[in-house]
């Protein structure tokens, strides 16, 4: 069976390599020219666990050839991306382009699986303007950026089918490499389902950073008070932070507040949410800075992934006022020039952390007397509570943190 992968992005590269390591011969296709030389020439970079092992080894294997057209296949899946656009809309034009480019090559046998985040009612809709007859089916993504392939193996997957048959061919090739559970369902739950996953965890984050802001009011460390919530077995709290990033959870919700006028509580988490950069800078305004180190541009620990990421949005209010030099070993490109360790805090007069990259947790005693000796300042603003305070402290460093 030939599989045609549409988007070789963080969910289309790993599922194409997966299938063609199961033996399907897979043409992985992606518009952009530069992205297909460099999975064919295996330079692509990444810091997602075993993934070049994975790619190189599909690649090598002869089953995965990748290109910038598709072609004809027994089954597409479509991974590109959705974003939104400036009316918080969601933008279904690369899955439109996706649909209209495999059109020519499709036939009454084939079957289009949609892996892409989408507002409930698109596929059908697709469907209908598609004016096609194809088998159709809708089977979301659910893998965690920074545990992916664990995660694209053993995860539970729903499939909603624009009729039974398309769901029931769609979990044959799923069950080739899905470790988890296969749900079948109808094609507008499963859009439903995927978003809700994604609310539940965007409003969850906006309860914690709201729990941060009236613990900082009321002088209790927010930290200490969720882990001891935490205790109680039902209850679940997630992390404050400054703010919600990723391509994702800071987009997803707004297709059903474009959607649904019920959608409130969904709407006021986001805006909570989007308001963590502006109070971040307001509680380092206090701490008087002129130069700043910013520690961590990705959107989230471990990853080098800046989109959505709220540091983008704090850097640009800092600017205005103060000198900020960026930091974050784990990220190739920003917004703005990233520099050295040394480089950052050099001068600094406070230090920011805006993700929680495992680097700054195993800061060692050396690390932090040769960061000591750069700065002016021994002021660190931690917003993610990841580093060590106790080392930090007794190094001579004040060390804030978020909701404390
Ligand atoms: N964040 C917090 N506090 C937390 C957890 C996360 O502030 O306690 C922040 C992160 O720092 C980051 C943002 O939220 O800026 C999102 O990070 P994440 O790890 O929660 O999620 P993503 O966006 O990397 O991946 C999510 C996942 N969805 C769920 O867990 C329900 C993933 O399974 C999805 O596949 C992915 O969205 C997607 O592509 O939809």
């Amino acid at each position: 069976m030939k599989i045609c992968v549409i988007g070789l992005g963080y969910i289309g590269l790993p599922t194409a390599s997966m299938l063609a390591i199961k033996g399907f011969k897979v043409v992985g296709v992606d518009i952009n020219k530069s992205r297909v030389e460099e999975i064919k020439n295996l330079t692509f970079k990444t810091v997602e666990k075993d993934l070049d092992t994975l790619v190189k080894g599909a690649i090598n294997s002869g089953n995965l050839i990748v290109k910038t057209e598709p072609e004809k296949a027994d089954v597409f899946i479509i991974c590109v991306p959705t974003p939104i656009d400036e009316n918080k809309r969601c933008d279904l034009s690369y899955l439109n382009k996706a649909i209209e480019d495999i059109k020519p090559f499709l036939n009454e046998d084939n079957l289009i699986i949609i892996e892409s985040t989408v507002p409930p009612g698109t596929c059908e809709e697709l469907y209908r303007k598609l004016n096609k007859k194809v088998f159709l089916a809708y089977c979301p993504e659910r893998v965690l950026p920074g545990n992916l392939l664990k995660e694209l193996v053993e995860n539970d997957r729903i499939i909603g089918g624009i009729n039974k048959e398309s769901a029931e061919m769609a979990k044959k090739i799923y069950e080739s490499f899905v470790k988890g559970g296969i749900y079948l369902t109808d094609i507008r739950t499963a859009e439903m389902v995927k978003l809700m996953e994604n609310i539940y965890r965007d409003v969850n984050i906006a309860l914690a950073n709201e729990f941060a802001k009236i613990c900082d009011e009321l002088s209790i460390n927010v930290w200490e008070a969720i882990n001891l919530a935490n205790k109680h077995p039902r209850v679940n709290i997630l992390k404050p932070g400054p703010g919600v990033g990723g391509h994702c959870i800071s987009i997803d919700p707004w297709f059903i507040v474009e959607k649904s006028k019920h959608a409130k509580l969904i709407k006021t988490a986001r805006e909570i949410n989007d308001n963590m950069p502006l109070y971040v800078v307001e509680k380092i305004k206090k701490l008087k800075p002129r130069n700043i180190a910013i520690f961590g541009v990705a959107y989230k620990g471990n990853v080098d992934d800046v989109r959505e990421s709220p540091a983008i949005k704090i850097v640009d209010l800092l600017l205005k006022n103060y000198n900020v030099k960026c930091y974050d070993s784990y990220v190739k490109s920003f917004t703005y020039p990233l520099y050295s360790l040394e480089e950052a805090v050099k001068d600094a007069d406070l230090i920011v952390i805006l993700a929680d990259h495992d680097e700054y947790k195993n800061f060692s005693e050396e690390d932090i007397k040769i960061i000591k000796k750069l700065v002016r300042r021994h002021i660190i603003f931690d917003t993610k509570n990841v580093i060590n305070k106790d080392l930090w402290e007794k190094e001579g460093f004040k060390v804030y943190l978020l909701g404390d």
